[in-house]
């Protein structure tokens, strides 16, 4: 939640809304009819800087099994063939921050020893109210780039519970 505020600012003063190339833009759809269901999306807001994407996020569909607060992450790979979350492999880490002694993200904290994927470690987990409920939100992150060597599409976006299980994934395309 660090740069909305500026990001925000600086959007409402430009002027017309043009429309974006394909490149600038990229969604994951969660479209699970007995789950998680929503969608994550990533636009790049030249205005809010050189680097970075626009992130807004809403999700709904939790049940009553499924105990949050909910982390959620870009990962390397995008999901399996038959829809599996495991075929995600790990958090998407292209500068390969530092885990040792052990690896912490919190939206407190420096940026740069966050995981480029770790969503909910820079900006917030999902903390539906009801407990159930829906959520969205959205943020400016620098390091969430939607072209080049570090380019976010083709991956993925996974959500966990509580545990850390992966409850719902989705491609980034
Ligand atoms: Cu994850």
């Amino acid at each position: 939640m660090r740069f909305s505020t500026a990001c925000l600012a600086l959007t409402a003063l430009a002027a017309p809304a043009l429309a974006l190339p394909t490149a600038d833009h990229a969604v994951a759809k969660f479209e699970n009819p007995a789950g998680v269901s929503g969608q994550v999306t990533f636009e790049r807001q030249p205005k809010c800087g050189a680097q970075g994407t626009h992130v807004s996020f809403q999700f709904s569909g939790f049940g009553a099994t499924a105990v949050g607060p909910f982390s959620y992450h870009i990962h390397q790979s995008p999901v399996g063939a038959d829809g599996g979350c495991t075929a995600t492999g790990g958090h998407f880490d292209p500068y390969a921050v530092p885990k040792t002694p052990v690896y912490t993200c919190n939206p407190a904290q420096a940026r740069a020893t966050c995981e480029v994927g770790d969503l909910s470690g820079k900006h917030g987990k999902l903390n539906p109210l009801p407990a159930n409920g829906p959520v969205s939100g959205s943020y400016h992150d620098v390091d969430v780039e939607l072209t080049g060597a570090n380019a976010i599409v083709g991956r993925s976006v996974v959500v966990h519970n509580a545990q850390g299980d992966r409850i719902a994934c989705a491609n980034i395309v």
